[in-house]
């Protein structure tokens, strides 16, 4: 099949300044994409200007403000106006602690950046898509949003929000040339154990000693290859785990206290 010419593409990507969408606006960049980098760390989407030049415009924002959000990507200069890709990418999990233990605060801020901030992005910037009959939405869910593990509580049902929000607005937008794809990747070492456990790189580590995790590059190349498929296909959803990754047995509780 005959794919898109990645020179062709304007991406919004959020969660830019790390792991998987920072991969992602290196792999887009490298091919001739413009991309705008979105995240919180100036530094790092600074980082991404001094490689590539004028193929990005760095765009410091928190997705969780729903005004500045709709703000920003109203208010995108040529070239970046004409975006037709949205990677709403940005996210977190918090925590690893049962349900009857775990920081509610933790709870709101998973809740706020994985589905506010997400719904947001999208809401801000599908019009304009809708309009040009052209674009793709392009999310970040996760097996967490498929298997259940302990711990995973609110994480996974944010992810599990996203997978059913992208195939329900895949069901508003088929034939509208808006594409919706959802990645769902498992095991992927980027910073996000280090954000899940507050730091703590030692454990952060201890989650992938001893494998082969995915790598944030390796998840940018499903974003790739969704995103340069011929118009007429759309990818619904992408799941990959690392090759050392399985399932779990279904637990039963014997003799319970
Ligand atoms: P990282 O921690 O490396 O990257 C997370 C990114 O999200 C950072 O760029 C961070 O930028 C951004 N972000 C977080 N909160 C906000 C916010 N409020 N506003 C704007 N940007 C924000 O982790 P990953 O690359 O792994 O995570 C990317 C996505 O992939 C997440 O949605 C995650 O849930 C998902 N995922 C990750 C997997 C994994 O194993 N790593 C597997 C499956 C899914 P900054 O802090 O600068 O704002
Ligand atoms: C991240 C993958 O398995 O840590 O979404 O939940 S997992």
């Amino acid at each position: 099949m005959a794919m898109l010419d990645p020179r062709s593409l304007t991406l919004i990507v959020t969660g830019a300044t790390s792991g998987i969408g920072a991969a992602t606006v290196r792999r887009f960049a490298s091919a001739g994409a413009r991309v705008v980098a979105v995240g919180r760390r100036a530094e790092r989407l600074d980082e991404l200007k001094a490689e590539f030049g004028d193929l990005i415009l760095p765009l410091v924002l928190d997705v969780r403000d729903e005004k500045a959000t709709f703000e920003a990507f109203s208010g995108l200069p040529a070239p970046f106006d004409g975006y037709n890709i949205v990677f709403a990418n940005a996210g977190l999990a918090m925590g690893l602690d049962p349900a009857h233990s775990a920081s509610l605060d933790d709870w709101r801020t998973m809740v706020e950046t994985n589905i506010s901030g997400m719904l947001y992005t999208v809401r801000a910037t599908l019009p304009a898509m809708v309009e040009r009959k052209e674009g793709h939405v392009v999310f970040t869910g996760s097996i967490a949003g498929d298997y259940s593990y302990p711990g995973a509580n609110v994480y996974g049902a944010t992810k599990a929000f996203v997978k059913q929000f992208s195939l329900n607005i895949w069901a508003d937008l088929a034939g509208s040339g808006v594409r919706v794809t959802n990645i769902e990747p498992g095991l992927t070492e980027t910073e996000f154990s280090v954000v899940r456990f507050a730091g703590d790189k030692g454990r952060a580590d201890s989650v992938y000693s001893g494998t082969e995790p995915m790598t944030g590059e390796d998840i940018a190349e499903q974003v790739f290859f969704a995103c340069t498929a011929p118009r007429h296909v759309n990818i619904n959803r992408i799941q990959s785990m690392a090759s050392q990754q399985g399932f779990g047995p279904l637990a039963l509780k014997r003799n319970p206290a």
